[in-house]
């Protein structure tokens, strides 16, 4: 199949041209359920799912409970949201292979990061104005953004609309059986937590879109200091620690090469696409950066 220049539609080639055991399976009507919650007018957390109507009770109450117990504070605001889903509109995609790189400190997790983004042909410039924002707070008053920067890939000028908000990937989940599948595969790594499942599910679109060539994230969370490196062609780069104890700055940069008539598409595609991942990727032991040198 021809790849169209800029139509984030990847997800297409990758599956099987829209066809889904599972979800013809799956008759009841399917909601797109999104969860913001803030303190302070300080972003605390933030979730998103895609949820059969059977189900929408009772993840609607996990999300609210998790805003009201988040490591960043206690939510004040918490807004949900709840949108019916076109199922004709969905497109359905895989999660990457999980690379699992353990390093000793965060400048070390910091150096692995930007070489890998350089591998993926990220021009410095980029790879540092992306380290430097995430690092002294996105936003412009100085905290994390609520959504990712988008970044050029080669002169790292700044392109999203909003410097505060951020563009907010959205409308993407795992089916219930990749989940548990999932779910197993991270088990035997010690890896079975929600910031893997989400990250790994948020990934997978990202590196979905051709004209995005890498996602660069390490969590704002004061408390989780791993984060990672995504592409299409390395996978998702799991770093153990890509910033010191304590640090509530940190957030995504998407690295895109993409002209600016054709930036409005993208975004489109990363916070309105319906996208259902059913395959998962293979989790790999961890391996320790620098061994094989
Ligand atoms: C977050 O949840 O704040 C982002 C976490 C990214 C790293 C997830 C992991 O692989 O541990
Ligand atoms: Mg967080």
């Amino acid at each position: 199949m021809k790849r169209p220049s800029c139509q984030p539609l990847a997800a297409e080639w990758l599956t099987r041209g829209g066809l889904n055991d599972n979800f013809a399976a799956m008759n009841e009507p399917l909601s797109s359920l999104r969860m913001r919650a803030e303190r302070d007018g300080k972003h605390i957390s933030g979730a998103e799912r895609l949820v059969p109507f059977e189900q929408l009770q009772d993840v609607t109450i996990e999300m609210v409970q998790r805003a009201l117990r988040h490591t960043r504070g206690q939510a004040e605001q918490i807004n949900i949201s709840v949108e019916p889903i076109d199922k004709a509109d969905l497109q359905f995609g895989r999660l990457p292979d999980l690379h699992n790189n353990t390093v000793q400190s965060w400048q070390q997790g910091r150096e692995l990061a930007a070489g890998m983004l350089a591998s993926y042909g990220v021009a410095q410039q980029a790879v540092d104005q992306a380290m430097e924002s995430l690092a002294s707070g996105a936003a412009s008053n100085g905290q994390s953004m609520r959504g990712a920067m988008l970044i050029d890939a080669d002169s790292g000028e700044r392109l999203e609309s909003d410097p505060d908000r951020g563009v907010r990937v959205s409308r993407m989940d795992l089916s219930s059986a990749a989940r548990e599948q999932l779910q197993v595969q991270l088990a035997a790594q010690g890896l079975a937590n929600d910031h893997v499942v989400e990250a790994l599910i948020l990934a997978a679109k990202v590196v979905s879109a051709p004209t995005l060539i890498a996602e660069l994230c390490w969590s704002d969370d004061p408390d989780y200091l791993a984060g990672y490196v995504a592409s299409s062609a390395g996978g998702y780069q799991r770093i153990n620690v890509l910033k010191p104890f304590g640090e509530e700055r940190g957030g995504r940069a998407f690295f895109i090469r993409c002209s600016k008539d054709q930036l409005g598409a993208l975004v489109n595609w990363l916070e309105r696409q319906p996208f259902l991942i059913e395959r998962i990727g293979r989790v790999h032991p961890p391996r320790q950066w620098k061994d094989e040198a």
